[in-house]
């Protein structure tokens, strides 16, 4: 039998049902109240890959309780504090009922930490547009709960790939503190579960924002090397992290690799990107797994986004990934265009594939 003929296996898919009713109704945009960028209608991703492309896609249980991995990658009082405002807002007689925080720690003299109402939860916030609801405790778990999952069972049954459809998105959040639409990092909780079997984990971050949560929780450690290709934070969210200079600190100098694509950015250069500077610093710090945080807000259609990838882009990404040669999890972030999402998902799911037989 010829390598051509051999059936390809499905990519294996973590994922757990509800996320549809968990939908952000607004969110702040320069003093005005717009509908939210991460609406549930971006549930429908895993619904489009699955109905559209079935053999693709073999779903999965995720089986494996997050908590641990919550309470080791964030402060054990922030993950209590996000629980208890979610079960406060249940309580709450509005129905529905969302916390937009807008007081916040930053770095006041006095920062006394009681979080007894849902009011409080700004102490452990950086943004306005990241409300909490009744469901985001449970949903964001639920997330971080697909990514280590994911991780358990690429590594216990020696496999090469699995697709955690997380959302909300994990990136922007840190080590206790939530916003840009991300509560918990699934990509660090991930990681966490990964560096109980191995010793090196690259997360490669490739959503157009830089992912300032995985930078700052693993900006001093040189056990999992952060490279992120995002958007110039001196003109977009999140605007204070993600330059070029932020190389790490103490024994993770070295190991925090910022690279900035300009504007309407496409494959060839995009793709140069990942070839001349990425695959290098990757393949010299020999990860024994990497996690790759896929946003597909790089797209020219998003809205969000003001890069210019298409379908193509996606597919050659998908295809870089494969030529690492590293067990790979990847794990889902950002990308708005609800209409477009499962296409360029698939764009690059069908690049690894093609990356497989090549
Ligand atoms: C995971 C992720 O991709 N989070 C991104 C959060 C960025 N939020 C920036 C929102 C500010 C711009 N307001 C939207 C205007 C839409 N036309
Ligand atoms: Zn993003």
């Amino acid at each position: 039998m010829t390598t051509g003929t051999k059936a390809k296996k499905p990519i294996r898919t973590f994922y757990q049902e509800p996320t549809k009713s968990y939908s952000p109704p607004k969110e702040y945009n320069f003093g005005e109240l717009i509908p939210h960028a991460d609406s549930g209608s971006r549930a429908s991703l895993i619904e489009s890959l699955i109905k559209e492309h079935s053999s693709t896609y073999e779903l999965m249980e995720p089986h494996l309780d997050p908590l641990p991995y919550l309470n080791k990658v964030h402060a054990p009082e922030y993950v209590e504090a996000l629980e208890a405002c979610s079960k406060k807002l249940q309580e709450s007689e509005e129905s529905n009922a969302w916390f937009f925080p807008s007081v916040f720690r930053v770095n006041q003299e006095f920062n006394r930490q009681h979080v007894q109402s849902n009011k409080h939860v700004g102490y452990y916030a950086f943004d306005t547009f990241t409300p909490v609801g009744e469901e985001t405790f449970n949903q964001a778990s639920r997330s971080a709960q697909s990514a280590v999952s994911a991780m358990d069972w690429m590594l216990n049954n020696n496999e090469s790939f699995a697709y955690a459809l997380c959302r909300p998105s994990g990136h922007h959040a840190c080590h206790d503190y939530f916003g840009g639409y991300c509560f918990f990092n699934n990509a660090a909780c991930a990681a966490e579960r990964a560096l109980e079997t191995v010793k090196k984990v690259v997360i490669l971050d490739v959503d157009y924002h830089h992912g300032n949560g995985t930078q700052s929780i693993y900006y001093d450690r040189k056990d999992v090397f952060v490279i992120n290709v995002h958007a110039d934070p001196a003109k977009v969210f999140p605007y204070f992290a993600g330059f070029e200079d932020e190389v790490g600190t103490g024994e993770g100098e070295g190991f925090n690799l910022n690279i900035i694509a300009e504007k309407d950015i496409q494959t060839h250069d995009y793709v140069e990107i990942l070839e001349n500077r990425v695959k290098p610093a990757l393949l010299n710090f020999k990860p024994d797994v990497v996690i790759v945080s896929l946003g597909v807000d790089t797209a020219a259609t998003d809205p969000l986004g003001d890069f210019g990838l298409t379908e193509d882009s996606f597919e050659a990404i998908g295809r870089f990934i494969k030529s690492i040669n590293v067990p790979t999890v990847t794990v889902q972030e950002g990308g708005y265009d609800v209409a477009s999402i499962s296409k360029y998902v698939h764009a690059y799911m069908t690049g690894y594939l093609q990356g497989e037989t090549a």
